[in-house]
């Protein structure tokens, strides 16, 4: 039996005897990590907000907005997290520190890059963008799908979550 299904009989077992128990523990399960097999981390979502409160919510949680590492971690993001109404999403590539000089939150270094076409661009009309998204199917720009956009600091999303060690 894993973990989960240890909790979730736990978590049954005590909902028997007090019914509000099993509301207020939902919640905290609202969160789903999902592994990935290829390197063994845990990711979730933030809820909507801007990429540097997300960060704050990720490192409260024990991780960081996602580095992504390579097309495989990219594509498996794409797959896992991306729903037709996807928009964009958070991820830890920012260029805070250094107009231009984008780098990952986590302090990872990378050498793979997935802009779209014309980004970033640091768009003026946005005051400067700073804050690296994953471009989902309902994005309005027509960026294609799975290619990162630099976005600006007052935009609400939801963020991916890498978090490395096996804690829960
Ligand atoms: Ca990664
Ligand atoms: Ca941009």
């Amino acid at each position: 039996m894993n973990k989960l299904n240890v909790k979730l009989t736990l978590l049954f077992s005590l909902s028997l005897f007090s019914p509000w128990i099993i509301r207020s523990n939902l919640k905290a399960e609202e969160i789903t990590k999902i592994v990935n097999p290829d390197n063994g981390n845990k990711y979730f979502l933030t809820p909507e907000m801007t990429w540097e409160n997300a960060q704050q919510w990720a490192e409260k949680k024990g991780g960081n907005l996602v580095t992504i590492n390579d097309e495989k971690e990219n594509q498996w993001l794409v797959e896992t997290f991306l729903t037709p109404e996807t928009k964009f999403l958070w991820i830890g590539i920012n260029d805070v520190e250094k107009e231009g000089d984008f780098v990952w939150i986590s302090g990872e270094k990378s050498d793979y890059f997935n802009w779209a076409k014309g980004e970033p661009n640091n768009n003026p009309e946005h005051g400067g963008e700073h804050f690296g998204t994953l471009n989902g199917i309902a994005n309005p720009f027509d960026r294609p799908v799975g290619t990162w956009s630099d976005a600006p600091a007052h935009a609400i999303l939801r963020g991916i979550v890498e978090k490395v060690t096996d804690e829960d």
